[in-house]
């Protein structure tokens, strides 16, 4: 096992890698811009090193200075988090070229996964579930044409450098789709540097439902289970459930079985997320994250893995030591984060934290890097904490988030609990009818 484990990310997902490591006796080394010296990412660690200023792209984006940071504190591995340098391939070769064990799958496996194109194929071929679309990328207007009459409209062009919804253009109808065809070519060069898209059919209502799977360096996988992350708003989830409320025991066997099987062909190793839209009882898949996600704690409540721990013991050569039947699933989970934002119209609220009050009680979690006093900084992202509850039945685990939510108290900036708490008091959300339109409606109509 590691000895030290350097953090390359902030916030609380750096605490949440900090505590997995204290309870598996290793070392931490906390990296931090200058705007986050007072963190608490930095006073918890063991050791820290400031890797320079403020700007993302100046400090937690500097691969030459982390790297340092982990040579001259003798860290055995980095673990990235979510965001970053997280899913950067060649950040990940660097880490290895200087001897440093990567905490995530390998280098080869993220830049296939990070190239759309690339990963759709790589799902055909181990039997996933895909959209109907092009067959690889797509490199004229005219041969855009030809794909839609073949599956038919509306069409949705993507980017093949792209994902979480950026250069996405639908298009209804053939005039539609010259237009939608040449501005997604454009913001997809300008965006991502490559112009590469592919094409699909628009699925109109669909969920976001995505597995997580867990897997060791030596062939075994294991699922952990679905989140529904349905509600999102401008493609940023805001609250996550598992299980999905859309699906039954066979269902969830089912995709479960064909994702296993999948990763175990592909040769997949470490933490990864499939995401897949699913309407009128099928699943398609989107594409895949090969990163610790932000909502896996819903995942760690209903099964009782620590995913984190797991993810350390597998990337230092750690067999899995269970298998898929071992695995259970019990109660209902909810994510909701919570950003220090204008509640209606999310405009970020940075600023320093008056009174701090986190709920808590039986099968309350809150993971967060904030503390009274803290100066949120306007640098970062705005999430300051994730709620997470159980419950043993759906209901309770939505009247327990109810008490949770009206027992937060954050001063000194403006916080989306608000919309939570309007949320979880609508009928279909307490029924479980949503899609991914569902949210964007619901901010709508008020
Ligand atoms: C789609 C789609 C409908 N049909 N693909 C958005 C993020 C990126 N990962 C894929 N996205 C979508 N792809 C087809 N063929 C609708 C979306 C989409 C979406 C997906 C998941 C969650 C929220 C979303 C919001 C708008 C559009």
């Amino acid at each position: 096992m590691f000895e030290k484990v350097l953090i390359a990310n902030r916030g609380e997902i750096a605490l949440r890698i900090h505590r997995a490591c204290k309870e598996m006796g290793i070392k931490t080394v906390a990296v931090h811009s200058t705007a986050d010296a007072d963190a608490m990412h930095v006073r918890l660690a063991d050791e820290a090193v400031c890797i320079g200023p403020a700007p993302a792209r100046d400090s937690y984006l500097n691969k030459a200075a982390i790297i340092s940071a982990a040579m001259i504190t003798g860290a055995d591995a980095i673990h990235p988090g979510y965001g970053f340098l997280s899913e950067n391939a060649d950040f990940a070769e660097m880490v290895e070229a200087h001897g440093i064990t990567w905490i995530g799958p390998s280098p080869k496996m993220i830049r296939m996964m990070g190239d759309k194109v690339q990963a759709k194929a790589a799902a055909i071929k181990s039997g996933l579930p895909v959209v109907p679309g092009s067959d690889g990328d797509v490199r004229t207007v005219d041969a855009a044409k030809i794909v839609a009459q073949k599956i038919g409209y509306p069409v949705i062009i993507k980017a093949a450098a792209g994902g979480g919804g950026k250069g996405m253009k639908v298009a209804h109808n053939e005039s539609e789709l010259v237009e939608a065809y040449n501005t997604a070519k454009l913001e997809a060069k300008t965006s991502f540097g490559n112009d590469m898209v592919y094409m699909e059919k628009y699925l109109q209502t669909p969920r976001h439902i995505e597995i997580q799977v867990l897997a060791d360096n030596y062939g075994n996988v294991v699922c952990l289970g679905e989140r529904d992350c349905s509600l999102q708003r401008k493609h940023q989830k805001v609250l996550e459930e598992s299980p999905s409320p859309a699906l039954n025991k066979t269902q969830r066997e089912k995709i479960m079985e064909i994702v296993r099987t999948a990763m175990t062909k592909i040769g997949y190793s470490n933490l990864g997320t499939i995401e897949f839209l699913y309407e009128n009882g099928e699943f398609y898949f989107l594409e895949m994250n090969t990163r610790l996600q932000v909502e896996h704690p819903i995942t760690e409540m209903v099964t009782g893995i620590d995913v984190v721990r797991e993810q350390i013991r597998v990337a230092s050569g750690a067999p899995l030591g269970y298998s898929q039947k071992d695995i259970r699933f019990d109660g209902y989970a909810i994510e909701c984060r919570i950003n220090a934002e204008n509640p209606e119209t999310f405009i970020p609220s940075p600023g320093k934290i008056g009174c701090w009050h986190v709920p808590g009680g039986l099968w309350v979690r809150v993971d967060s890097a904030m503390y009274s006093g803290y100066k949120v900084p306007p640098h970062y992202d705005s999430m300051v904490a994730k709620l997470i509850v159980f419950g043993r039945s759906r209901n309770g685990c939505l009247m327990r988030l109810k008490r949770a939510l009206d027992e937060f108290v954050i001063e000194g900036v403006e916080t989306t609990i608000p919309l939570h708490q309007r949320i979880i008091a609508n009928s279909d959300f307490i029924d479980g009818q949503y899609n991914i339109h569902w949210l964007e409606n619901f901010l709508e109509k008020k």
